[in-house]
């Protein structure tokens, strides 16, 4: 990718409920009894946290749950625990403390509380192009405003049982959060119908879209919804991230 750290916004989805499998193999640890745990999902573009609707992870990727300290615990990578441990987010700088380990397919159906969005509480799905070395492995799902995010929800709504999931944890619609003078209130949905896009593995038309969708929303995007609404896309992501911060639901990540 490009040159110099990249700055993302760290997003604290809490667990409410573990899918099956999950409760299986850390329901008995010990360790993480009465703790808040909270799946932790990297964004570019922390104004979007208003149409969360899902959140994926990689099924073949594994996951740690870190102790950040005495109350709460992150599940993400390893590689991104000890980057958050270097920035300084757990009780002592540097050192990581991984609780218990757990496959993403396993994650498959846990619900989870995403910070700011319409819906309070939404289900971890699987995505295919979740890559291990970009962020922390947990991608929170936009797909008003991403291609990826929308066209991977299309995939599970059409295969849910090839994806293993149970249809309602997909049946959340996109939420109208920016609008453009181009594309609309759903400009990612828009752009992979004028695309034709079919399925996540087009990565060469979502890469296009992508760019598309993400220019016209950063450059001529107004704010529909929230605490912004109405101000320019542009205005409203670093006071969006600020706002995160300052309520505990999110932190500042680099890598
Ligand atoms: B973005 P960059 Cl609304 N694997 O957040 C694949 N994708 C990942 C990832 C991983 N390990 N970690 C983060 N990402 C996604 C919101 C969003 C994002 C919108 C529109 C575009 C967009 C909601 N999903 O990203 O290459 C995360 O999705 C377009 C690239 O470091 C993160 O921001 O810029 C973005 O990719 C970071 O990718």
């Amino acid at each position: 990718e490009g040159v110099g750290p990249q700055e993302y916004t760290g997003i604290k989805l809490q667990v409410i409920e573990w899918s099956e499998e999950a409760q299986n193999t850390l329901g008995s640890v010990k360790e993480l009894e009465n703790k808040n745990i909270y799946l932790i999902a990297a964004t570019m573009r922390p104004e979007t946290m208003y149409g969360q609707t899902n959140c994926y992870v990689g099924t073949g990727l594994n996951y740690g749950l870190y102790k950040i300290n005495e109350t709460d615990v992150f599940l993400c990578t390893y590689r991104s625990a000890r980057n958050m441990a270097f920035q300084g987010y757990t009780s002592e700088r540097g050192v990581v403390h991984q609780i218990a380990e757990v496959k993403g397919a396993a994650l498959i159906g846990t619900k989870v509380r995403p910070p700011l969005s319409k819906y309070d509480q939404v289900y971890v799905l699987p995505m295919e192009n979740v890559i291990t070395t970009k962020g922390t492995g947990v991608v929170t799902s936009v797909p008003s405003d991403s291609p990826d995010d929308y066209i991977t929800l299309q995939d599970l709504k059409k295969k849910s049982a090839y994806y293993k999931i149970d249809p309602s944890w997909a049946a959340f619609d996109p939420i109208p959060i920016i609008d453009t003078p181009t594309y609309g209130n759903l400009a990612a949905p828009t752009v992979c119908q004028q695309k034709k896009i079919n399925s996540q593995k087009d990565r060469v038309q979502l890469t296009e879209a992508k760019e598309i969708v993400y220019k016209e929303g950063f450059y001529n995007g107004v704010m529909l919804i929230g605490d912004f609404k109405g101000k320019p896309v542009q205005e409203a992501k670093p006071l969006v991230r600020d706002l995160l911060i300052s309520n505990g639901q999110g932190f500042l990540y680099s890598e």
